[in-house]
């Protein structure tokens, strides 16, 4: 078959199978060096994606070329994080090559699945944050808006996750090891980057006295650049994430000294700046080196911006015409003293004029609610690293201070509680509080998020700007999510209502007759089956992990963190096992279930690495007592990331989304959930609440406080230990765990959760048990009614249109950024 392949570049004929088969063994010969019979899988793979790739290069080439004609406003996407999920198989969608790929392999006697399944992710991202930077240019390309992200190459990503004795290791991601196919490196576009030293005053030729940085050592910044493809629309929009190496990498005066070793620590100290992703999520980690990758992703950025796509003849005055920076959280906020650097001391802008450009060329996204995840770095690490940077600081705050007084005059309370300089315990810049003050918009990432950003974590910004704070629900790629992960459900749909969902997702509500259609909901059914078949050999054959047939699939990944509540969901899981095997509940009426987990832990996150061991520990129990007759599997497969959530997400029946009320920012694996079938088990948190209200109550299990009550039990002080002692199957879960039931009869083992949870519980576990315990019933009951539960399936994927991250990018356009899409 010959099909329309809209990233080629224009004018060329649509590929033909031959024509592709061709390709691909002249990639494998010239570029892998190896016949088809001599080829191993990573060969093919290599010489497969670099098919793909020659026909997006061109395409590409070309959406640059029109851009530097047209010169449109852009927007740059600064993030530290993007957590990208497999390249191949959405560039083969993208390009409309997908059929052709896989029928020219079949000719080679080849299985693009085993090709696909050959790459290694890029896992250059915690979670939800990178994950989310990676729908959002997604998106971008594909509604044909100019965009460039700009981020870090880490050679290490997030790291690969192993059990052993249940307790998690972490082992390094290797995802360089057999090369990567789709980065393009520029060393010549290299660009060096100062830190240290000190500044100095002079006075230039015109009598003004300036100031300069004089710094101590550098680094260059080595570009890399990645394709990000428009679908089907011809755009290849660019994604350029940055390396760190040496200036000199031997230094030839030491080298010559014969300080060999010397030579290759200053080496090894440079490329240390992008060797490995700081795993924290939720928490800042308030590391020298990662001050060090923040203000080098961002230094090369701005230069690159404003050197190579501007030029020197660009009008800097003019900057805001052609670009908006969003600073993806506060990582990339050191951006904003930097760009003032730029113009008052490299390009002789009055301090006035330099403030009135950058408080136009920047907005800010915040993505956390947590106090302690608000990044803070002290003032005796920025002035050691950027000195220049820290005073700029300085007198942006003084600045900002004098309109505080002038707002609010006499309120010095006011002014110390909004100054970006903390004086308590240690002098220290609150990052959120620059970005607020420089952004030209502040947003949050849900509707309560943004209103609790408004009103409790930025309450004396929004009172003295209101008009600057707005709300972006976030959003999922359609794509990636359903398109490509979902290819029985996306034919299903395209059958139904056509394919032009795939870019216009609110198309989705043309199936809402079809969730009273029979016929259409067995055929959903049916895709179910199929899915959790495949996600059965997956894990058979990744993990040995083998799940229990024609079971309910539960499913809880996220990072492991307390807010998130995964204890909760043990909680559930051991009270059903202690009723069971106290006699009390029968397991012939207990809906059979696959409880399914999927975590990482920060390294360092004593707690969270304690709750995966339990969640091991509970699993290899409950798993092996026969008492349960098999009612309950609990299946935790290592190393959750996008791959496997392409795998679990369409399989699943209920999504866990149960954070405490006022804690989940947004989430995203909700809507993906939504958008595949799940219906939702969840609390009225994040974007939890616009879930609900779209899907209607009656499509959604609802339980625990809203976040106002969270906050007036707060404030009339919690006690867990009352919800413990009143809850005989709470009491009974807890003891079981506290017995050393789960760890070989040691009551040590998991003490500290227990007493954790009955003495602080600070996510207020036990205070929504009773709550969650009975939604959970009402699960069971609803399952238990096939037709009807389908009916609920099908109408969320209906109205789960909301939820693409187009939408979210539309609502960008028009109350942030104001780029009309071009080209
Ligand atoms: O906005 C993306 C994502 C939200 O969906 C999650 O709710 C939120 O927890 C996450 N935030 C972070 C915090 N990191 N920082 N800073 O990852 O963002």
């Amino acid at each position: 078959p010959t099909h329309p392949v809209a990233n080629a570049p224009v004018g060329t004929p649509p590929p033909t199978v031959d024509g592709f088969v061709r390709e691909f063994l002249h990639e494998l010969t010239s570029n892998q060096g190896v016949s088809l019979e001599r080829s191993t899988v990573n060969d093919q793979y290599l010489a497969l994606a670099q098919t793909v790739r020659n026909y997006l290069s061109a395409r590409w080439i070309e959406t640059q070329k029109k851009q530097r004609t047209t010169r449109p406003k852009g927007v740059a996407y600064l993030s530290a994080e993007y957590l990208l999920g497999r390249q191949l198989g959405n560039n083969l969608l993208a390009t409309g090559l997908i059929d052709i790929a896989e029928e020219a392999m079949k000719q080679c006697g080849l299985d693009i699945a085993v090709l696909r399944a050959q790459e290694v992710e890029p896992g250059l991202g915690n979670g939800g944050l990178g994950r989310l930077a990676a729908c959002f240019v997604d998106s971008l390309a594909t509604m044909n808006v100019p965009c460039i992200g700009y981020g870090l190459r880490y050679e290490y990503g997030i790291f690969r996750q192993t059990f052993v004795d249940g307790q998690q290791v972490e082992q390094p991601d290797t995802w360089l090891a057999l090369g990567c196919p789709w980065e393009f490196a520029h060393p010549e576009h290299a660009i060096q980057i100062d830190f240290g030293g000190t500044i100095e005053t002079y006075v230039d030729a015109d009598g003004v006295e300036r100031t300069r940085w004089v710094p101590e050592w550098n680094v260059l910044g080595i570009p890399y650049n990645y394709m990000v493809p428009g679908y089907l629309n011809g755009r290849v929009n660019t994604l350029r994430l940055w390396s760190a190496e040496a200036t000199k990498a031997f230094d030839l005066a030491i080298f010559n000294s014969g300080d060999y070793a010397q030579a290759v620590r200053a080496q090894t100290f440079a490329e240390n700046i992008t060797k490995v992703l700081y795993p924290e999520d939720s928490t800042p980690q308030g590391k020298e080196l990662r001050l060090q990758q923040q203000y080098f992703f961002v230094a090369c950025s701005l230069r690159d911006y404003i050197e190579r796509v501007l030029g020197p003849e660009f009008d800097l005055h003019e900057l805001d015409s052609r670009i908006i920076f969003q600073l993806n959280d506060t990582h990339p906020v050191i951006a904003v003293p930097e760009l003032m650097r730029i113009l008052v001391d490299l390009k002789g802008f009055d301090w006035d004029e330099a403030w009135a450009v950058t408080k136009k060329c920047f907005a800010y996204t915040c993505h956390t609610l947590l106090p302690e995840a608000l990044e803070v770095w002290p003032v005796d690490l920025l002035g050691r690293l950027l000195p220049r940077h820290l005073e700029i600081i300085y007198r942006i705050n003084e600045e900002f201070l004098d309109e505080v007084r002038e707002a609010f005059p006499g309120d010095e309370m006011r002014i110390r509680r909004m100054s970006i300089v903390a004086e308590h315990p240690a002098r220290a810049v609150r990052m959120a509080y620059l970005a607020t003050v420089a952004g030209c918009k502040v947003n949050g990432v849900a509707e309560l998020h943004s209103q609790l950003l408004r009103d409790k974590v930025l309450p004396d910004f929004s009172q003295l700007w209101p008009e600057k704070f707005t709300n972006v629900t976030n959003g999922v790629t359609p794509r990636r999510f359903l398109r490509l992960a979902n290819r029985g459900l996306s034919e299903l749909i395209s059958s139904a209502i056509g394919t032009g969902w795939v870019t216009d997702l609110e198309r989705l509500r043309e199936l809402e007759p079809y969730a009273e259609d029979a016929e259409f909901r067995s055929a959903f059914r049916d895709v179910k089956t199929r899915n959790k078949a495949k996600l059965n050999e997956v894990l058979i054959a990744r993990d040995g992990i083998e799940l229990g047939q024609d079971h309910m699939l539960d499913v809880m990944v996220k990072r492991l963190h307390e807010y998130k509540r995964q204890t909760l969901k043990l909680l559930h899981i051991v009270t059903l096992y202690n009723e069971i095997i106290s006699g009390r509940l029968d397991p012939k009426t207990v809906t059979p279930r696959n409880f399914v987990f999927g975590a990482k832990a920060a390294p360092g996150y004593l707690m969270a690495k304690q709750i995966i061991h339990l969640i091991n520990a509970v699993g290899s129990t409950v798993n092996a007592d026969e008492r349960v007759g098999g009612v309950l599997k609990i299946a935790f497969p290592p190393n959750y990331n996008v791959t496997l959530a392409e795998k679990l997400i369409p399989a699943a029946d209920l999504s866990e989304q149960i954070s405490l009320a006022g804690m989940e920012a947004s989430g995203t694996g909700n809507m993906k959930f939504q958008m595949n079938g799940a219906l939702t088990i969840g609390t009225d948190d994040g974007a939890n609440v616009e879930i609900r209200r779209l899907v209607g109550d009656e499509n959604f299990f609802l339980f625990g406080m809203s976040e106002p009550e969270v906050a007036e039990l707060q404030a009339k002080g919690y006690d867990p230990g009352t919800y413990y002692e009143s809850d005989r199957r709470l009491r009974g879960a807890i003891d079981l765990i506290g017995s050393g039931h789960f760890s070989g009869g040691d009551r040590g083992t998991f003490g500290s959760i227990v007493t954790n949870l009955v003495t602080v519980d600070r996510f207020m576990a036990l205070a929504d048990y009773a709550s969650y315990m009975d939604a959970q019933e009402r699960v069971e009951k609803a399952y238990a009614d096939t037709e009807e539960w389908t009916r609920s399936a099908v109408l969320n994927v209906a109205r789960s249109g909301y939820f693409s991250s187009d939408r979210s990018m539309r609502d960008y356009i028009q109350r942030i950024w104001g780029t009309p899409p071009a080209f």
